[in-house]
Formats: C-alpha cells, structure tokens, sequence
C-alpha cells in the first residue's frame, strides 16, 4: 500500500516518534503549525473518519489515550491543546491514513465561537 504514514509506522521513512505502542504511534509533524505539532495515528490503515468501523472506534480511543499521554510529556497538558482530525476533501486532510493533530504550546486562538 502506497501511505507515506505506514512507511512512518514501519520505519521505512524517518520520523521524529515520540510516543508509540501496540496500536498508535505519535511523531513530529514535518511542517509543525504551533510549538508542538504532534501527529497521533492507529497503526491500522484506516484512510479517514468516513472508513472507521467496528473496533476501528476503539483504535481511535487509544489514539486519544497517546495524545493525553504526549500533551503531558511534551508539558502542554495543563496549559491546554487542541486535538483535531480533518475528513476529506473539505476539511483540506491531505494524507489518507487517520491522523489526529495535538496542537499546543501557544494561545491557539478561538476556532467555533
Ligand atoms: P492533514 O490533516 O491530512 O491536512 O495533515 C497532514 C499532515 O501531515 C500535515 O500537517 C503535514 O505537515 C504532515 N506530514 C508529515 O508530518 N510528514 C509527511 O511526510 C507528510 C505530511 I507527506
């Protein structure tokens, strides 16, 4: 399968991990948008929201475990964060492979409201 993010899960190309188990793992974003741009992602190739399915939803409960996990490594855990998963040609998601954004580090700003 051609997905740049299990060429990441499987070493084939560099990341900076910073988290990783059984299910997900968690590295650098390569264009970080705020002081910490963490990627948090299911090791299971699942190409968006959309596709999810079954024990899919559990996977994505794990990956929002890491990302209590990383918040507190990375220190943003008490200052806050924000955790974002874009779907699909709207949203702009440009990799197919689910991944979470946790975005932190600086007053991010309101989004809704
Ligand atoms: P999006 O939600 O699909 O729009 O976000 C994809 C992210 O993946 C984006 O922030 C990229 O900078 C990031 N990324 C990466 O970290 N490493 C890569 O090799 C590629 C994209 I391609």
């Amino acid at each position: 399968m051609d997905c740049i993010f299990c060429k990441i899960i499987e070493g084939n190309i560099p990341s900076k991990k910073v988290y990783e188990n059984e299910t997900v793992v968690a590295f650098h974003d390569i264009t970080p948008q705020a002081p910490v741009h963490i990627l948090i992602i299911p090791k299971k190739h699942i190409a968006t929201m959309n596709d999810a399915e079954g024990e899919d939803f559990s996977l994505i409960g794990e990956v929002h475990r890491a990302a209590q996990h990383v918040a507190r490594e990375m220190g943003i855990a008490d200052t806050g964060y924000r955790l974002i998963n874009n779907c699909g040609k709207d949203s702009g998601q440009v990799v197919f492979h689910i991944h979470y954004h946790l975005l932190g580090g600086e007053s991010l700003g309101a989004l809704v409201g």
